[in-house]
């Protein structure tokens, strides 16, 4: 089918029409969900991340199938790590920091394997791919024009981390006016509570961000 439809989602049915409606995939990258990279070093479980790729995988492909625009984020810095702040340098408290050697290559630095998105979601085609030195997709991007000028409305968020960089993209976009739907199989945190709490909070007030619903809910009204 063609057209507008509704998922059931929370607090009530999002209803967006795929036409206008862009997947964006954040930061599912090796330096996030492999051991060794920036979420390692910051003292986290990056096995926590992993039941994500699965939900996701299906999900890119059908949005892939649907014809809808998909966008990829990776966060990373350039190499001589000019565009990264002092305190995001030295955080984490560790003796490994960004630009630095690990297992993948320098940590959190563009071009390098870490840096890259983990091989079951990798792009496919002309799928853009959007370099982040934040945690929001549109700061000190092109996202908003490549929306604007592809006509999208409306987002479904996905990614890593749910209470980070897909929060922060999530309150840019809709400050921006884009309707956000987040996938809570698709989306993933270190810590399971920030993972509960980030997705209420979102629709929390009437949906005072976006909507929340399962990955199977936005499939089953797609196809
Ligand atoms: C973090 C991200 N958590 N992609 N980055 O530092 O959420």
């Amino acid at each position: 089918p063609s057209g507008p439809r509704a998922v059931p989602a929370t607090p009530y049915a999002f209803t967006h029409d795929p036409a206008t409606t862009a997947l964006v995939v954040i930061d599912m990258q090796r330096d996030f969900l492999e051991p060794g990279g920036f979420g390692e070093m910051l003292g986290n479980d990056v096995s926590q991340l992993q039941r994500v790729v699965a939900p996701l995988s299906a999900t890119l492909a059908a949005c892939r199938a649907a014809g809808m625009l998909v966008i990829h984020t990776r966060e990373g810095h350039r190499p001589d790590l000019s565009d990264c702040p002092p305190a995001k340098l030295v955080r984490g408290g560790g003796d490994t920091r960004i630009g630095d050697p690990g297992p993948r290559g320098r940590i959190l630095v563009r071009g390098e394997e870490g840096h890259d998105i983990v091989d079951e979601l990798a792009p496919v085609g002309d799928e853009i791919v959007l370099d982040k030195p934040g945690k929001g997709a549109f700061y000190a991007t092109d996202l908003e024009a490549i929306l604007r000028n592809a006509g999208i409305r409306s987002l479904v968020v996905t990614g890593v981390t749910t209470e980070v960089c897909v929060h922060t993209t999530v309150r840019e976009a809709n400050d921006r006016g884009f309707e956000c739907l987040v996938l809570e199989d698709c989306c993933g945190s270190y810590f399971p509570e920030f993972h509960e709490v980030g997705l209420k909070m979102i629709a929390a007030q009437g949906g005072i961000f976006g909507w929340v619903a399962p990955s199977g809910a936005f499939l089953d009204g797609l196809v």
